[in-house]
């Protein structure tokens, strides 16, 4: 097999590329190529200086993440860093595309950095749970000082070669050819006889740092880092490159770096980079399935979900016309678009000029006649049956024939509504989350006769619109809702049996979702749930336990903060959920009609009452082939329902618990619970036979 690291002189440079597609990862054969490239730089009578630069797309994006958890093989990384430094010839990083993680440190490593403008250096371990374990936490603040270097490492976010240039960590920009830049940037740094600039001694950002900055820092991570463990070693690494000699500080780094490998949130945040590339793959739809392009899109409804749908279109530069039934919600609706954008211009994200052209390519109409040019057009109507078959019906006639037909709904069977055209092909569920233009996930529903092309179109569409796509089988609440069901319903039945609102809430929130069912339920609005249990009343099995206390908070007319009360009250213009005492009283009333003697109950208990529906639900969902992977679920809970990410997902989290003890504590809650507990046949499987979900 050719090398994946060449070494050939260019005049009086040696030049080390690295090929290692896609992303020049840092597999233990580029560390070893590296090595060997240095030592005949070091060789060469007629090398004057060396340069390091990637073939392809990039320079190295970093150590290669399918290695870990194997046994490390050498050179390790940090060797082969101290060998660039060490050398007696000036060695030149030559940087394009992403320059991240062990490739960063590769590049801090040499003594001089040249990049093109649109390069971007940066370390984005700490959203793999981990921190830059080659060095990067103690040669980035030597060279930007240790505030830069603490936001850079904890918020691992790239950041632009202008940006690392006016930082210190880039020396020359190069306008043109970047190897011809580089070559000539190195002989220019030998014939000047530049000194080896060595970050490792370099002493002055990091000589007096008061101890204080680190707490302060600490405390201003805040809620986004809440419940991670990696921006917490992030800083203590940092801390130790402004207290600690370079050599130790690097030991330091190397301990706090394999305490985070070894440990579970690291494997969890893997497991959810490769799931969310893994998504894309779809057996039955190879990748050379053609996609219809998509330069324009129709949205019918100018509601919450029509605006919000309408938004991620124009965010992708697509020209898109939203359709109303009259001109007040239509004008409404665009108001409200509007004002999303001007608080995302408030706020920074958003120039003026971004959201005037993003606003300029969203048109309204009243008429069905002006959306016969849309590629697709994404129905978020009202969720009723009879009304999206009407819908469907028009379409017929008032799409272009090869148009996609896209429903929003959130739970409807997608081929009845595609029965009501003749192109069932060409019919497919997008189903968005709320808000539909802040929330990535985006569940694809596929139709019994949906076309190969019209799947392969909408998933390269989610990629277009910056969705993470996901594709799913057409049934009750398709994957995610489905799920959720069991976790509502539980919420509900615990309360009855002795829990309150907020004591649910902040177990579910001390696990890490960003706010617990009732929370939830006030913000979403309690009456969407209320309308679609209303509409299933008459078929509800009478046999099965069911709790009347979210109809009785609906029949009260408290639809959640929309109302100012649902399962908590709100004081005006406030979103802070007060437990309310006549909620209390309605439960306790609730418990007594029902006859159940109300009892203490363990925030374990809660947990598992709560979680483990996900779990039963998700082992059910894999069998019928509703989803495609395991991995698929977690990656809907974590886009779609701000479920940990340091968790992995919920069936990566019960791979963490041990699925024996899952289908254990299942048959425990079967036995006193009854019929909603029936553990699934593939869980029960599996842990008969000791097997992960991720086996299968
Ligand atoms: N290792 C192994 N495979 C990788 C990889 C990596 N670092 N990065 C990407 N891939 C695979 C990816 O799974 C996909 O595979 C293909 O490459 C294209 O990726 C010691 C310990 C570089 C911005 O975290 O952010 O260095 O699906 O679809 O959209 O201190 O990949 O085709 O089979 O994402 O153009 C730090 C992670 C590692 C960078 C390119 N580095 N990668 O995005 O392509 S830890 C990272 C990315 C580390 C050191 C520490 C992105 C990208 P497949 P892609 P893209």
């Amino acid at each position: 097999m050719s090398t994946p690291v060449e070494y050939q002189r260019r005049g009086s440079v040696g030049v080390i590329t690295v090929n290692n597609p896609p992303v020049n990862a840092l597999s233990t054969a580029v560390r070893q190529g590296i090595a060997d490239g240095l030592a005949r730089a070091a060789a060469d009578p007629d090398a004057r200086a060396a340069v390091i630069i990637g073939a392809g797309r990039t320079f190295i994006a970093g150590a290669d993440i399918r290695e870990f958890g194997k046994p490390l093989q050498p050179p390790d990384l940090n060797e082969v860093i101290r060998h660039i430094e060490q050398s007696t010839k000036p060695v030149v990083a030559a940087l394009h595309g992403t320059a991240l993680g062990g490739g960063f440190e590769v590049a801090l490593g040499c003594h001089y950095r040249c990049a093109v403008p649109t390069a971007q250096l940066g370390f984005p371990e700490v959203k793999l749970g981990l921190l830059p374990g080659a060095g990067g936490t103690q040669r980035l603040p030597r060279v930007v000082g240790v505030e830069a270097a603490l936001r850079m490492i904890t918020s691992g976010d790239p950041i632009p070669a202008a940006q690392a240039k006016a930082l210190g960590l880039v020396d020359e920009i190069v306008q043109g050819e970047l190897l011809d830049g580089a070559v000539a940037f190195a002989e220019r740094l030998a014939a000047e006889g530049k000194p080896l600039r060595k970050i490792s001694e370099m002493q002055d950002k990091v000589g007096d740092v008061a101890p204080a900055l680190f707490d302060e820092f600490r405390k201003g991570l805040g809620k986004s880092a809440r419940g991670f463990e990696a921006p917490q070693r992030c800083a203590d690494a940092v801390q130790a490159a402004a207290t600690l000699p370079f050599a130790e500080g690097l030991k330091r780094e190397r301990e706090l770096f394999a305490g985070l490998m070894q440990g579970t949130q690291s494997k969890a945040q893997i497991h959810i980079f490769f799931s969310e590339r893994e998504v894309t793959k779809i057996p039955d739809v190879p990748k050379e399935t053609p996609v219809k392009p998509i330069g324009s899109a129709a949205v019918l409804g100018a509601g919450t979900m029509g605006g919000g749908i309408a938004m991620n279109f124009a965010n992708a530069g697509i020209p898109v016309r939203v359709l109303e039934m009259s001109q007040e919600a239509l004008d409404r609706g665009l108001a409200v678009v509007r004002k999303n954008y001007a608080a995302t211009v408030e706020k920074g994200r958003l120039s003026q000029a971004d959201m005037d052209r993003r606003m300029s390519l969203i048109g309204g109409t009243l008429s069905y006649g002006d959306i016969g040019s849309a590629d697709i057009v994404v129905e978020a109507v009202f969720e009723e049956m009879a009304v999206k078959k009407q819908v469907f019906g028009i379409l017929e006639k008032a799409a272009r024939p090869d148009a996609i037909l896209a429903t929003n709904t959130s739970t409807l069977d997608i081929d009845e509504i595609a029965s009501a055209t003749s192109r069932p092909g060409q019919v497919i569920g997008t189903h968005f989350f709320s808000p539909a233009n802040v929330m990535r996930l985006l569940e694809i529903v596929r139709g019994a006769r949906t076309s190969k092309e019209t799947i392969a179109t909408a998933m390269d569409l989610a990629r277009k619109i910056r969705k993470v796509g996901v594709l799913v089988g057409n049934c009750d609440g398709f994957v995610g809702n489905r799920m959720l069901h069991g976790y509502i319903r539980e919420a509900e039945f615990l309360l009855a049996e002795g829990a309150l609102p907020q004591q649910v809430d902040r177990v579910i929130y001390d696990f890490g979702l960003p706010m617990g069912p009732f929370t939830m339920g006030d913000l979403a609005g309690l009456d969407v749930g209320w309308r679609i249990r209303k509409g299933k009343a008459a078929t509800r099995p009478t046999h099965l336990r069911y709790s009347p206390i979210g109809d009785r908070i609906c029949e009260m007319g408290r639809f959640g903060q929309k109302t100012g009360a649902g399962w908590y009250r709100y004081e005006k213009g406030s979103r802070a959920p007060i437990p309310d005492p006549e909620i209390e009283a309605l439960i306790l009333r609730t418990a007594k009609e029902q006859g159940i003697e109300r009892r203490q109950i363990s925030d374990d208990e809660i947990l598992k009452r709560c979680m483990y529906p996900l779990i039963n639900e998700g082992a059910r969902i894999l069998e019928e082939g509703k989803a495609l992977r395991a991995s698929d679920i977690d990656v809907i809970y974590i886009y779609g329902y701000g479920f940990p990410v340091y968790r992995g997902g919920p069936m990566f989290y019960a791979d963490t618990v041990g699925l024996g003890a899952v289908y254990d504590t299942i048959c425990g809650f079967h036995k006193v619970h009854g019929e909603f507990w029936q553990p699934a046949p593939l869980l029960e499987r599996l842990a008969r036979e000791g097997k992960r979900f991720r086996d299968l």
